[in-house]
């Protein structure tokens, strides 16, 4: 076996103080990726302790200069692309031209945090008194614990660490146990930038000793963790209660409408890649189609031809088109929806088995699936699967359409194929998720604007960039008023 893949703790590659170690396994396989060390708390600890030591210096590193460090972190990971893709798709699964987008959205990141470098605006505005001026500006929030997950192996991790490092945090990041090598990689990108030792840590291990410890560890001042609800929830009720500033991204329920108006080839094609794009293992993952009636039955013709021809296995081989889900417990759980939605009542009108035998034994294969007949308010309808499952509705107008999507607990991401822009504006407006998009699927969000959903999708500020993106977590406002009359002034006081 190769090298350890260890903690990345200021500035240096240590052991884990458990000298133990677990595997990382490609989920299309089995084969081994890498061995990685399993932490304890007292690694957190030790993360902790440098991430603080460091953070009085890098808060005043100017940011330009912050900037020109992870403007040479994109230029790396561009450099490094091919090799990182590869490992992105060998390590979670999904298909090489998304492992590869995947690096690609963290070097987009990376070049639009550099720039925010020279940004970083606060207002400047008139004092009501002579001689005063007054402006806010932004300030880091000190130490950020970032716990990230395995279906966006490097561009979460960018998501997280980009913004925080230009507002002058300094950060330790616990990635899934299911892909630490891709984080282990990204971080090399950091120390190949001259990012200064303690800035940047890495501790690798599991979510309940390694994460938790970290999230409510007493030298962390703020929080960014994307993942399950169930997690998110409990975390959120962690921090709240020890004052740290906190922000989850938690999934969704999203959802494509399809007019009777719309062009059905370009809808087809938004479905498929909306539900089947990263084996709908996507926060963003189309998993309801809400179909007009009187296209309905031409429409689920098209699209389950065009799901069943897709052909699915490794996502090293050219030839594929879907990957693996990530473990055997992601598989398990989709089954169990799979069953779940047979039980209801929906038909299945495709798939639904899983795939376990020649090429695709050793990993966890399931079909492309669908179910017609879905009513809004079945389980199937109503709870996130994270999987290749995609359930259809019938619904005889917009007004309907618009209330189904809008009738589950989560809002991240929703769309509308429609020919009619009236209609496309009526949902734009009517909507209740954080992203809409008009005649494109429910995925590919770009990192120039706030990624985040409504209600039961996140808790806090939005990520990415933007007004009202990620450098509203990671800085606080600070307002400064100078006085340069040389004497007391009483603000609301001194009025004439
Ligand atoms: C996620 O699934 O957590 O918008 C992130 C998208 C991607 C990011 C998804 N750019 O689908």
């Amino acid at each position: 076996m190769g090298e350890v893949h260890r903690n990345f703790i200021n500035g240096e590659w240590l052991d884990s103080s458990s000298g133990k170690t677990f595997k990382s396994r490609n989920p299309a396989n089995g084969d081994v990726v890498g061995e990685v060390v399993m932490s304890t708390k007292d690694d957190v600890d030790r993360a902790v302790t440098a991430a603080t030591a460091a953070a009085e210096k890098w808060r005043l590193v100017p940011a330009p200069r912050r900037g020109e460090m992870i403007y040479k972190v994109a230029e790396i990971l561009a450099r490094r692309k091919d090799e990182l893709g590869r490992l992105v798709t060998r390590e979670m699964g999904k298909v090489l031209p998304e492992g590869l987008g995947d690096v690609q959205e963290a070097i987009d990141m990376a070049y639009y945090m550099a720039g925010e470098g020279r940004r970083l605006s606060g207002e400047t505005v008139p004092s009501e008194l002579p001689n005063k001026d007054c402006k806010s500006v932004r300030v880091p929030v000190g130490v950020f614990g970032l716990v990230t997950p395995w279906n966006f192996p490097v561009a979460i991790p960018s998501w997280k660490m980009l913004p925080a490092l230009i507002c002058g945090n300094t950060v330790v990041i616990k990635p899934s146990s299911d892909t630490p090598i891709c984080a282990s990689e990204f971080v090399k990108a950091f120390e190949e930038a001259g990012i200064p030792k303690g800035v940047v840590n890495l501790v690798q291990g599991s979510g309940g000793e390694v994460g938790e410890a970290l999230v409510t560890h007493p030298g962390v001042h703020g929080v960014s963790f994307t993942g399950s609800c169930r997690v998110g929830e409990r975390l959120h009720a962690l921090c709240g209660g020890l004052g740290k500033e906190f922000a989850a991204e938690m999934g969704g329920k999203n959802a494509i409408i399809v007019m009777d108006d719309a062009d059905l080839d370009l809808a087809v094609e938004g479905a498929l890649w909306g539900g089947f794009g990263t084996t709908g293992q996507r926060c963003t993952a189309t998993s309801r189609l809400i179909v007009h009636e009187k296209i309905h039955d031409r429409f689920v013709e098209m699209f389950r031809d065009r799901a069943s021809k897709l052909v699915v296995g490794d996502g090293l081989l050219a030839k594929t088109q879907m990957g693996p889900l990530i473990n055997a417990a992601a598989k398990g759980k989709v089954l169990q929806y799979i069953e779940i939605g047979c039980e209801e009542g929906a038909t299945l009108a495709l798939g639904g088995k899983e795939l376990d035998s020649g090429d695709r034994a050793n990993g966890y294969f399931v079909e492309p699936t669908i179910f017609t007949g879905v009513t809004p308010q079945m389980r199937l309808a109503q709870e996130e699967v994270f999987g290749p499952v995609v359930s259809v509705i019938k619904v005889s107008g917009l007004e309907e359409a618009i209330r189904v999507v809008n009738g589950v607990k989560y809002g991240l991401s929703a769309s509308i194929y429609t020919r009619d822009v009236n209609k496309s504006a009526v949902a734009e407006r009517d909507i209740d998720t954080g992203i809409v998009y008009i005649n494109a699927p429910t995925i590919g969000a770009e990192i120039q604007l706030p990624f985040g959903g409504t209600r039961g999708s996140g808790i806090g500020s939005r990520e990415a960039g933007g007004r009202g993106g990620a450098l509203d977590l990671y800085s606080k406002w600070k307002v400064i008023y100078r006085d340069f009359s040389g004497a007391l002034q009483k603000a609301q006081i001194d009025k004439d």
